[in-house]
């Protein structure tokens, strides 16, 4: 893929509801993080906007799309699926401009997830079987029980920034293909990718008001209306676990089902038997890919003393080494999303010194001496020496940074692991077989990487436990939070 100018500088990106691209009179800027300049303008979906398109979803619902065949709707998002892959440069060029990721990012992880999410749900939803019982009775009488799966209705589908177009088609893909619609609101940062999978949905003939799309910020403004919408059926939503908080209020008064992917403050445990090579490896790219900006990443790292030394060495010359920069010149990491989060990252960087905390590489801004300096950059940074209680080892900083703390034992890694309010994922390097199922089994999280991080099936449970989220989504999970079973008891 060739540098072009930022395609979407001179556009306007529309919201689509009813199978149409609708302005409405008001505007917000998109930022490029980059270069800090205005990459686009934004329609902002008002409330009358919103109220359409959740109209023109329940429409479609009692319409052609609640009318079609599983294998026809499946065949539908196939075409999407395909419709994301034959645009991939524009996709990944307009993801890139949004959030200023890498991009070796953008084209191995966010686009092709993209359109897996639509592959893997539409054939997941074509096979799903449903279970069935032949009941029989003490008293003779008989029965056969079978359930069906319909689905829920109008979904409200809000997604975050770090990775746009990856998180809002792994709630879109399976709603759809359960028979849903759905009304989107991504996030004010990144409009860009979701009007593209508009184009794309419109292209690939899928019925209007089954994919609706409305710009805006979150409370009391498009999110908020969205949510508190009395004719929505359920909410699904991925970002901070506050904002979680504050939807599940609204969701509660119409005691809508919800569905919940939240922060975290994920734990490493780096054992003294690991493969170092592979651990500082693996952990490099925990910490720092997509600049920390994955709900997933590390950013607590326990290491067994014996290599704690060499493993904080080791860890502080690769992330020197990353390279930073515009994410077209093939740098390692770009930018954080914006100015106002680099300011709260710094924010961390800063009291992480008030804290006591031994600031072993980073800490700061690179200095670029070009334009570049106006963009939303920081450090890739390590920090050693916080106590457990210290803010940075409690709070999701949600940037390039990690804090190393040493431990001795086993049940130790383990506690220091789980005394944490948050509950997505953990990584456990060791090449003790054993003790990686002991020590996972123990994990107080929803996610568990052995050796690894991030290699995802999307068959398997995704989600958190305690402030990372409520409910699992990923294969078997999502269809049955999408859909609603109605058991059929009928007599023999
Ligand atoms: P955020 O909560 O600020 O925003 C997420 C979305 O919610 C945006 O579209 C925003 O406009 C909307 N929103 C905000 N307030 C709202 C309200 N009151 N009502 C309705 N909508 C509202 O999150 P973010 O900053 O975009 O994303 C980063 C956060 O997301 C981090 O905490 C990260 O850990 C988390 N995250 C979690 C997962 C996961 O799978 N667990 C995945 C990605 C990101
Ligand atoms: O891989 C996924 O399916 C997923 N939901 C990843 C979430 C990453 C968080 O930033």
């Amino acid at each position: 893929m060739t540098k072009t100018a930022y395609p979407f500088a001179a556009r306007e990106i529309q919201n689509y509801v009813d199978g149409a691209f609708v302005a409405t009179g008001e505007h917000f800027d998109n930022v490029n993080p980059v270069t800090g300049e205005v990459a686009a303008r934004v329609s902002l979906a008002d409330q009358p906007l919103v109220d359409r398109a959740v109209a023109a979803a329940r429409g479609a619902l009692k319409g052609p799309w609640g009318k079609m065949s599983q294998g026809e709707r499946c065949k539908l998002l196939v075409r999407v699926a395909e419709g994301i892959e034959a645009r991939f440069d524009e996709f990944a060029a307009a993801e890139i401009a949004d959030t200023g990721k890498s991009l070796h990012q953008a084209r191995t992880i966010d686009i092709p997830r993209g359109a897996a999410n639509f592959r893997a749900f539409a054939g997941l939803a074509e096979a799903r079987a449903m279970p069935s019982f032949r009941t029989d009775l003490p008293d003779g009488r008989s029965a056969i029980n079978y359930a069906i799966a319909r689905p829920l209705g109008v979904v409200a589908i809000i997604s975050p920034w770090n990775l746009p177009l990856l998180l809002m088609t792994w709630k879109v893909a399976p709603a759809l293909a359960c028979g849903n619609v759905v009304v989107v609101k991504p996030s004010e940062e990144t409009p860009s990718t979701a009007a593209l999978l508009a184009e794309v949905m419109d292209e690939a003939g899928v019925p209007p008001g089954v994919f609706n799309l409305v710009h805006g910020f979150g409370g009391a403004s498009t999110g908020e209306w969205l949510t508190a919408h009395p004719d929505i059926d359920a909410i699904t939503f991925t970002g901070e676990s506050a904002t979680g908080g504050a939807i599940m209020r609204v969701a509660a008064a119409g005691v809508k089902p919800v569905s919940f992917e939240l922060g975290g403050k994920n734990a490493a445990l780096v054992f003294a038997d690991c493969d170092f090579d592979e651990a500082v490896a693996g952990t490099v790219r925990s910490v720092f890919s997509n600049c920390g900006q994955v709900c997933l990443c590390t950013e607590r790292v326990y290491v067994e003393r014996p290599i704690f030394d060499r493993f904080v060495k080791a860890l502080a010359e690769r992330a020197a080494e990353l390279t930073i920069g515009d994410p077209w010149s093939g740098a390692d990491m770009g930018p954080l999303i914006s100015h106002g989060h680099r300011d709260k990252v710094l924010g961390y960087y800063q009291l992480a010194r008030d804290e006591g905390a031994t600031v072993v590489t980073g800490g700061g801004v690179p200095a670029f001496g070009s334009a570049l300096d106006q963009g939303a950059f920081v450090q890739p940074t390590i920090l050693t020496g916080l106590g457990p209680d210290a803010r940075c080892v409690r709070e999701e900083i949600f940037g390039p940074v990690c804090h190393i703390a040493p431990f001795d034992r086993e049940d130790e890694a383990i506690e220091l692991a789980n005394d944490s309010a948050y509950g997505l994922a953990a990584a456990i390097w060791t090449r003790d077989v054993g003790r990686a199922h002991r020590v996972a089994a123990q994990m107080e999280t929803g996610i568990v990487w052995v050796n690894e991080w991030f290699l995802r099936d999307l068959r398997t449970p995704f989600g958190g436990m305690k402030l990372s989220g409520i409910g699992r989504e990923g294969g078997e999970h999502s269809l049955g939070f999408y859909s609603e079973p109605t058991n059929i008891c009928v007599k023999l």
